[in-house]
């Protein structure tokens, strides 16, 4: 897969690619990756990139000039091009599922109050936005939406860790415990120690489920639980009803 990141900020993007897992994605040639400065497309005085919006109103915006050449040199038309942003839709693991399978990515980091909508209707296939908070750029965002979508391509992590993790069936993930056996005075689920395998994944399943309860309800509600798992939730809030009363 190939990663073109547009931005004012190149130095914010740069450390994501050279660093651990990304780094060695890209040593093995599984990913490629190119940082455009699409500063270095303004073709006026001051190499200026943005200005008062239209209408008023607080800050400035992208102007579509040196962005829309920087796009047109990569010939970003047709392609995949990802525009983050706050008011975008709310980027999911389904989305990094879809994008995973894309050969060629684009990100366009927006700044200030955001790009033209015109470069927008022009150019961008995806906006999305990675939660109900507010960044100050979408490079932090951009990076995020790229670590959920390469760490899916094969050959970069093992592919063990990829089929039992939190949102495959829209569960949280059980707690995990190492060495050594005793941490401040905390002992380790004798369970874990049993050798019992069944035992063992009765534990976690349950853990996933009480887990899911405390933190995200709102997901056991579309979550496609096995007949097994709905009876553990069934008996876990059984219990806690009866632990209540
Ligand atoms: Cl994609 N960008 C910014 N600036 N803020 C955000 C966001 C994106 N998603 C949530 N908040």
């Amino acid at each position: 897969m190939k990663i073109r990141v547009l931005t004012l900020f190149p130095e914010m993007i740069e450390p994501f690619f050279s660093s651990s897992i990304m780094k060695r994605a890209v040593k093995k040639g599984i990913v490629e990756y190119e940082i455009i400065n699409f500063r270095d497309f303004a073709n006026n005085a001051y190499n200026k990139v943005d200005d008062l919006p239209y209408g008023g109103g607080a800050g400035m915006v992208i102007m579509p000039d040196a962005l829309s050449l920087a796009l047109e040199s990569i010939g970003a038309k047709g392609k995949r091009v990802i525009f983050p942003t706050p008011s975008g839709r709310l980027f999911t693991q389904q989305d990094a599922q879809r994008l995973k399978e894309e050969d060629e990515l684009v990100f366009i980091c927006g700044h200030y109050e955001g790009i033209d909508q015109r470069v927008i209707d022009e150019y961008v296939s995806d906006e999305f936005s990675i939660g109900d908070y507010v960044l100050t750029s979408g490079e932090t965002a951009s990076i995020v939406i790229i670590d959920a979508v390469f760490r899916l391509i094969d050959g970069v992590i093992n592919k063990d860790s990829l089929s039992c993790e939190s949102f495959n069936d829209k569960l949280l993930e059980y707690p995990q415990y190492t060495r050594s056996l005793r941490y401040c005075s905390n002992s380790v689920p004798d369970v874990l120690l049993s050798g019992n395998h069944a035992g063992i994944t009765n534990w976690r399943d349950e853990m996933r489920l009480k887990k899911t309860m405390q933190f995200r309800p709102d997901m056991l509600s579309d979550a496609s639980l096995s007949i097994k798992m709905r009876r553990k939730l069934i008996n876990i809030t059984d219990k806690e009803f009866l632990e209540d009363l």
